[in-house]
């Protein structure tokens, strides 16, 4: 019996009763905002988050920020962690939304972010062991171009990107790319389209944490934004994605999992957003923790079972749903 997911009872992700668990008031130095972290277990076994800060000046940053059990107790670095700097121009408006990859092979943790300067938002690359000290690749997708995540390994010796470029018709699908060096991309090929006219996931999606690997394929969550007269609305699906080929899609679930409810994801800077940039997976391998914006002011925490997830996508969606629209 297919789940229904107007039914109240059915709630694939659970809100934290401690929700926002990060605001601009507990920054140690002034701030507007703080939200889209980034997120990962450090080997030490903390949860770290590094989240886009927006300063007074409406630019953003991103600072670090380290607790136990990834719900409290944060220690957030007492300055900027990453701040834009005058080599990478392409950033010098601003660096935001980042996405952790651990790539296990290099030893080393990948951070896609936006880079974001007069020529537009693109996607930029660097490397960290620490998450104190940052080895900048530099632009690697150009403008307009963003919610980019790399996978952890490669596939027939080669990196695999998601991002979501932009083109002139301003329907946004998401994208993978390919390189041999993680700096020389090639290989573009669109793996989950914007959906058109009344879908929830119409016109423009993008990635929203990096993709979870499972047992049945790369389960991604994605974000997709319906325009209403009254303003966006940012909401959360699913699709899973073949485990040796990570282009093609086997399910995509028709209908939004999570969307903007509470007072702090309909109300802030920009209200009714829900956009996870960063997940951590509990010890018992199945309980998902995803760290979200809501409404582009705080971060806050949902989680749920990715056995449910899985289960509901299987339920939900047919072949049909791959890809059409
Ligand atoms: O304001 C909502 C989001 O808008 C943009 O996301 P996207 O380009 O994917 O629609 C980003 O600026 C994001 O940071 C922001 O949360």
């Amino acid at each position: 019996m297919p789940v229904q997911l107007q039914d109240p009872r059915v709630r694939l992700l659970r809100r934290h009763e401690h929700n926002p668990i990060l605001t601009a008031q507990q920054w140690p130095y002034f701030v507007n905002t703080v939200f889209n972290a980034g997120a990962t277990r450090l080997p030490s076994g903390e949860t770290l988050l590094l989240c886009r800060v927006e300063d007074c000046s409406g630019r953003s940053h991103l600072c670090g920020v380290r607790s136990r059990n990834g719900v409290d107790g944060w220690q957030i670095d007492p300055q900027p962690t990453m701040l834009p700097v005058e080599a990478h121009p392409e950033e010098i408006w601003g660096v935001e939304d980042p996405r952790i990859t651990w790539l296990p092979d290099r030893g080393e943790f990948a951070v896609t972010y936006t880079a974001y300067s007069s020529d537009g938002p693109g996607v930029s690359l660097a490397l960290t062991k620490d998450f104190k000290q940052f080895r900048r690749i530099g632009s690697i997708m150009p403008p307009e171009d963003k919610d980019a995540a790399l996978l952890p390994r490669q596939f027939d010796g080669r990196w695999m990107l998601i991002h979501r470029p932009v083109p002139a018709s301003g329907e946004a699908h998401i994208w993978a790319s390919y390189s041999p060096d993680l700096r020389h991309w090639g290989d573009h090929k669109v793996i989950l389209r914007a959906k058109r006219g009344p879908w929830w996931d119409a016109r423009k999606v993008g990635l929203g944490p990096p993709f979870i690997e499972t047992k049945e394929g790369w389960l991604a969550l994605y974000h997709g934004v319906r325009n209403t007269p009254a303003g966006c609305l940012y909401r959360l699906g699913l699709a899973l994605f073949d485990l040796e080929d990570p282009t093609r899609c086997i399910l995509r679930g028709p209908k939004w999992i999570m969307a903007p409810e509470t007072d702090y994801e309909r109300t802030g800077d920009v209200g009714d957003v829900v956009f996870p940039c960063g997940y951590t997976i509990g010890d018992d391998e199945d309980t998902l923790n995803l760290y979200y914006g809501a409404a582009d002011t705080s971060i806050a925490l949902a989680t749920g079972s990715i056995r449910d997830l899985l289960s509901w996508l299987k339920e939900n969606s047919g072949p049909t749903d791959a890809n059409t629209y």
